[in-house]
């Protein structure tokens, strides 16, 4: 209705589009507009390959960078605290049905800022202040959030950390099964942010069941995955399923729980008033876009692709004589042992990389000796360059300008010569072709 009555108007927005809001920016802030412009390059001739991040549609980015900035919304759809919201509850009911529609969950809440406050807000609802519960730990591959002791959910609970087997690096569920039965926590949480193998929510679902704990499962890292059916879904096993928007989901940074409808009324309290206030309209619309763009059947091809392109990677490195975790891949990352394949840092194959305009991120390995701060490791992902478009021979053309950058990391002669290479890749794929960059 507002479409068709305010036709013109919405015509003439239109009419200033993202041009005309980066040239107010540039008149009115010189300098972030400089950062934009310094950013927007940089991922536009870098090679990005951190597994946590990707690039959004331009779709995605008009809707967060919109006037739904300037409204508050607190509350839920049809029950907000403010007047003025019949539009923006529309956003986010579209967000929670695609949500629903793409996941095959019972109830969604698309309000959490980022993963942190999903998972925040489920702690909130099962446990209270001492309590103890089960997660992998941070150096195993699991998250901040799941036990960490410098995060507040290893401050203000008592986290019982399961990890990996250290020959195989799978997900020792021996291990899970003993804690659980001899702790009887309230809370099982499954999930990780450097884990390459497929995580078996089934049965960390009947382990929990066993022992009366709720199951929590993070899908943070592999939720497009899930979508698109290339990972089991944790959905028919888990009380509650979190997730952020933005790694292969491919939507704006941000949060979101799914649950089971026992647990709705107690957990959106949680996030309202409970932890969060007014919910970030533009972002939530923003998601509801990128769960849209998930439910197009491209989505499963692009999300295919990015398990595809890991693999190729992981048999490229293992070609090239590198060890990697677990030994390969089932999903969108590899996780390189620096150390034992060319005796050198994560830090210092980070910053290596870095000075060839790839980007990766050091990362603790299993049994790591090193601080996160120099690690043996460094993690490796897909879903940003296959959104760019490359598939598998592009991938093993990267690792081969790896492999030379690593091979010489203080020769700057050599360096400079794979950066000559990086950038003409960059070239041939260009990041936003419709805004001709
Ligand atoms: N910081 C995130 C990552 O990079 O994996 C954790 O979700």
């Amino acid at each position: 209705m507002f479409v068709g009555s305010k036709k013109g108007l919405i015509d003439g927005v239109f009419s200033m589009d993202c041009k005309s809001m980066f040239e107010a920016l540039k008149a009115a802030d010189p300098d972030i507009y400089a950062v934009l412009a310094k950013e927007t390059a940089r991922q536009r001739d870098g090679l990005e390959l951190i597994a946590s991040e990707n690039f959004v549609s331009r779709a995605v980015m008009e809707a967060m960078g919109s006037t739904l900035t300037n409204k508050y919304a607190e509350g839920l759809p049809g029950k907000r605290y403010y007047g003025g919201c019949g539009f923006v509850d529309v956003a986010e009911t579209v967000a929670i049905e695609r949500a629903r529609a793409l996941f095959g969950c019972d109830e969604v809440n698309v309000q959490p800022h980022s993963g942190a406050q999903a998972n925040m807000a489920v702690y909130f609802s099962v446990l209270e202040p001492q309590d103890s519960f089960v997660a992998m730990s941070l150096n195993d591959g699991g998250h901040l959030t799941h036990g960490s002791p410098v995060n507040f959910s290893g401050r203000l609970y008592r986290p019982l950390a399961y990890g990996v087997d250290p020959t195989t690096h799978r997900i020792d569920y021996d291990q899970v099964a003993s804690l659980l039965r001899e702790h009887r926590p309230k809370l099982l949480v499954a999930g990780a942010s450097a884990y390459p193998r497929v995580i078996d929510f089934e049965r960390l679902g009947e382990m929990a069941r066993e022992v009366g704990a709720k199951f929590l499962t993070d899908i943070a890292h592999i939720a497009g995955l899930v979508a698109a059916g290339e990972h089991p879904s944790p959905i028919p096993h888990a009380d509650f399923v979190t997730t952020t928007t933005h790694k292969t989901l491919r939507g704006p940074r941000g949060g979101m729980i799914m649950m089971r409808s026992a647990e709705a009324k107690t957990l959106n309290s949680r996030v309202f008033p409970g932890m969060q206030g007014g919910p970030l309209m533009h972002v939530i619309a923003a998601k509801a876009v990128a769960f849209g763009e998930a439910l197009k059947p491209e989505f499963k091809t692009y999300q295919r692709q990015i398990v595809a392109n890991a693999r190729a990677m992981a048999e490229q490195f293992l070609s090239l004589g590198y060890a990697l975790v677990s030994g390969g891949t089932d999903n969108h990352l590899v996780l390189i042992d620096m150390g034992r394949s060319r005796s050198m840092t994560g830090k210092k194959a980070e910053e290596t990389l870095a000075a060839v305009d790839i980007t990766v991120n050091k990362n603790m390995i299993p049994g790591d000796q090193a601080s996160p701060f120099v690690t043996s490791g460094i993690r490796i992902g897909t879903p940003a360059l296959t959104s760019r478009g490359m598939r598998e021979d592009e991938m093993r053309a990267i690792v081969t300008f790896i492999d030379r950058a690593l091979k010489t990391p203080d020769d700057a002669k050599a360096l400079d010569g794979v950066r000559g290479d990086v950038r003409s890749l960059c070239n041939a794929f260009p990041l936003y072709p419709d805004l001709g960059f």
